[in-house]
């Protein structure tokens, strides 16, 4: 007779996951298996897709509870209602492979435990992976405790004899290591563990632990402390039990290495948690300390006599130790800690500000113009700007520094004033007394960071990184009231937005006139006698050789254009600063000008007659020109319904329309009076949503705000 094997699936507001978790367990090959789904009090609409799911597979059953008791209880629950040989555990955000069961049970022969392997994903694409389907490979794993340290249940069989002979349960009281009660007393006798090869999990790295974190991205203090917790508790269960005692010992020493002890870093955490962790060390047999190298022996001991002086003492000793074995092992590690240990100790200049934009690539956006305009105002202040290189030609006395060398750092450190269109180095910190305004690089059409479902970009810390790095910026600028409301839910932004229009746009309605136009145009060597069309696409997220620089392909027949187009139009090049691949317009000499290092594309706005854009945020600024705009979206459906998500319906609100060949550019261009005609409406109703708080003196109201006067 076939094992009946019982899946235990316990859900709490994972209903982003669930389907693809159910219909992985349902498809199973191996056939002969009850499901049993408890959900535990989810909110959100969970319960639906698991109705969904038990009406269609008479093996699928579910327990709902009404309120959420934790992952533990709902284990238990799981447990007590399994009518099967053996029992399998799945994490509701999780998924398996179609033979992941299968495999396990043909690698069980009279085994009563057996493992599978756990692959974690960051990305979906990691879950293509080859397997066998032939094969089951079951090797025996030796190091017994490194499978224990991992605590989990996942991906293994447990058989049901073992289940009620050691009485194996989830600790209740806490959220975190409810897995250590269930597993200790199953370990106790084991000298080899039996892993299948060809068994995978799929574990999903939740990059949100924002808004939705998994149960150990949870604060580490409160990991610290349902440790403990569980820990004392089974400490007092098991008591006189040997084998079981040394294991939560053996456990409680190697969290306390890899994990507890970077929470006892700082002072205010080793006050509040000494005593805690001192009572379970308290507790540990001194055998287990020998192994332990000398400084961790001198913390366990001091824990153990409660000295608190003395533990302070060595694990100072054992961080710096740690710290500058890191400080010294590379130049960037060094500069780091003198930003931290030297600059940041000095005072802070009340008067100086940095400014950076594009990080560090461009003199260009709105913090260029707010430069601009306190050069002239506001005299008496010390200004520096961060960039790649220190070359650049701007007005006024400001400093240039290269950025993230140790001058960066110093006026980092030392500035009053931070001013970036872009998210700062995560390793910066702000001092009291520090003023962060963060004018941000566009009106968004793409979603962004917390409205984004999963990023599948080349960064899995995404979400994360973004929430810390904003939790610094005081002031925010909102073009447009469209933006602001996105920027609150995107960002999680809650302190002060400012609602004054971009200080980049000052310019298009200040330049807006043709004496300007015919320098900017002579300057660049642009022929007075064509209009000139600006072409300005986006990056796309999947498209990249390594974080920071993306891939790009011009997808047009510049020879048709030129044939079409050459004797009426020139054509400007501008690729997205993420864009590393160069532009190859050899032969196109005179019709087409690359303007991808140009500095800021707003002077390129002033001088362009028609924009191309596709899904980049350039179009709301250049439609404080009321001039035309045409949409090439030759890939709309992988970039709006994979990619990214937008917030408008660009197929009916945009003020352009939607062209998808070269010939539909050259239709458009030839005809563009009549798409101005056709899209007035559209143009007069955006306008209106997007433009209306510009006046050209954004920059002079947002300064005004932000920065004191003598
Ligand atoms: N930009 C540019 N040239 C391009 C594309 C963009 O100079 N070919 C500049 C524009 O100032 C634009 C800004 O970079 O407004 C942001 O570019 P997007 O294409 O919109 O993309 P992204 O950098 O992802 O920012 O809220 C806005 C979003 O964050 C989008």
């Amino acid at each position: 007779m076939d094992k009946l094997v019982s899946i235990i699936v316990t859900v709490y507001n994972t209903a982003e996951f669930l389907e693809e978790c159910l219909t992985s367990v349902t498809n199973q090959v191996y056939k002969n298996i009850e499901i049993i789904i408890v959900n535990d009090g989810s909110t959100d609409n969970s319960a639906e897709i698991i109705e969904q799911f038990t009406n269609a597979d008479s093996r699928s059953r579910s327990i709902n509870l009404t309120e959420n008791k934790g992952v533990g209880f709902a284990r238990n629950l799981g447990i007590e209602q399994a009518t099967g040989d053996f029992v399998y555990f799945v994490d509701s955000d999780d998924f398996i492979n179609e033979h992941t069961i299968d495999k396990l049970v043909q690698g069980l022969g009279n085994k009563t435990y057996i493992i599978g392997r756990t692959k974690k994903l960051t990305n979906k694409e990691d879950s293509n992976i080859d397997i066998d389907e032939q094969a089951v490979t079951v090797r025996k794993r030796k190091k017994v405790f490194k499978v224990l340290q991992n605590l989990s249940v996942l991906n293994s069989l447990f058989s049901m004899e073992n289940i009620r002979k050691y009485n194996l349960r989830f600790s209740e009281e806490t959220d975190c290591y409810t897995e250590m009660a269930f597993l200790v007393p199953l370990f106790k006798k084991r000298t080899v563990i039996y892993q299948v090869k060809e068994s995978v999990y799929f574990r999903r790295l939740r990059n949100d632990p924002i808004t939705n974190p998994s149960l150990m991205q949870q604060d580490r203090e409160k990991v610290l402390k349902d440790f403990l917790t569980v820990y004392n508790q089974l400490k007092a269960e098991l008591k006189g039990k040997s084998k079981e005692q040394k294991l939560l010992d053996k456990l409680l020493i190697h969290f306390y290495r890899s994990k507890f002890i970077l929470i006892m870093r700082d002072a205010t955490q080793i006050e509040r948690n000494f005593e805690q962790l001192a009572d379970a060390m308290e507790k540990v047999s001194p055998g287990q300390y020998k192994n332990q190298n000398l400084l961790v022996r001198g913390e366990l001991k001091a824990l153990r006599e409660h000295k608190l002086k003395s533990y302070k003492r060595a694990i100072m000793i054992h961080h710096f130790g740690r710290e500058s074995k890191q400080t010294f092992s590379s130049k960037t590690k060094l500069t780091r800690q003198i930003y931290k240990d030297i600059f940041q100790k000095r005072p802070l200049n009340e008067k100086k500000i940095v400014f950076e934009s594009f990080l560090g690539k461009n003199y260009a956006d709105s913090p260029k113009y707010i430069y601009e305009y306190m050069v002239k105002h506001y005299p008496d202040y010390e200004f520096v700007w961060s960039f790649n290189e220190t070359n650049h030609d701007i007005p006024g006395n400001a400093k240039q520094v290269k950025r993230l060398s140790l001058a960066y750092y110093y006026h980092m450190a030392t500035a009053k004033y931070w001013v970036n269109n872009m998210r700062q180095p995560l390793h910066l910190q702000k001092r009291e007394g520090n003023v962060f305004l963060q004018t941000w690089h566009g009106t968004p059409l793409k979603k962004l960071v917390f409205d984004m479902d999963e990023v599948y970009s080349a960064n899995p810390k995404y979400k994360q990184q973004f929430y810390e790095q904003s939790r610094l910026w005081d002031y925010l600028i909102a073009a447009n009231s469209y933006s602001s409301d996105i920027f609150k839910s995107a960002f999680k932004f809650d302190k002060v937005m400012l609602e004054d229009g971009y200080p980049r746009n000052d310019t298009l309605y200040i330049n807006n006139n043709s004496d300007y136009i015919t320098k900017m145009k002579t300057k660049l060597n642009i022929p007075l006698d064509k209009k000139v069309i600006l072409y300005a696409p986006t990056w796309r997220d999947d498209e990249f050789y390594e974080p920071g620089k993306y891939k790009f392909n011009l997808k047009f027949d510049l020879q048709k254009l030129q044939e079409k187009l050459g004797d009426e139009y020139v054509i400007l090049l501008r690729m997205h600063y993420f864009i590393a691949d160069d532009l190859n317009i050899d032969g196109y000499e005179g019709f087409v000008y690359n303007m991808s290092k140009y500095d800021d594309i707003a002077e390129l706005y002033l001088i362009s007659d028609i924009l191309i854009t596709d899904y980049s945020s350039v179009f709301f600024d250049y439609s404080n020109l009321r001039r035309p705009i045409l949409f090439y979206t030759y890939d709309l459906e992988k970039y709006r319904d994979q990619l990214r998500g937008f917030y408008i319906d660009i197929e009916n609100e945009v003020p352009g329309p939607l062209v998808k060949t070269t010939d539909e550019i050259i239709d458009a261009v030839l005809n563009i009076d009549k798409v101005t005609i056709d899209y007035k409406e559209k143009y007069d109703i955006f306008y209106d949503k997007i433009c209306s708080w510009e006046s050209g003196k954004a920059t002079e109201k947002i300064v005004e705000k932000v920065f004191k006067k003598n």
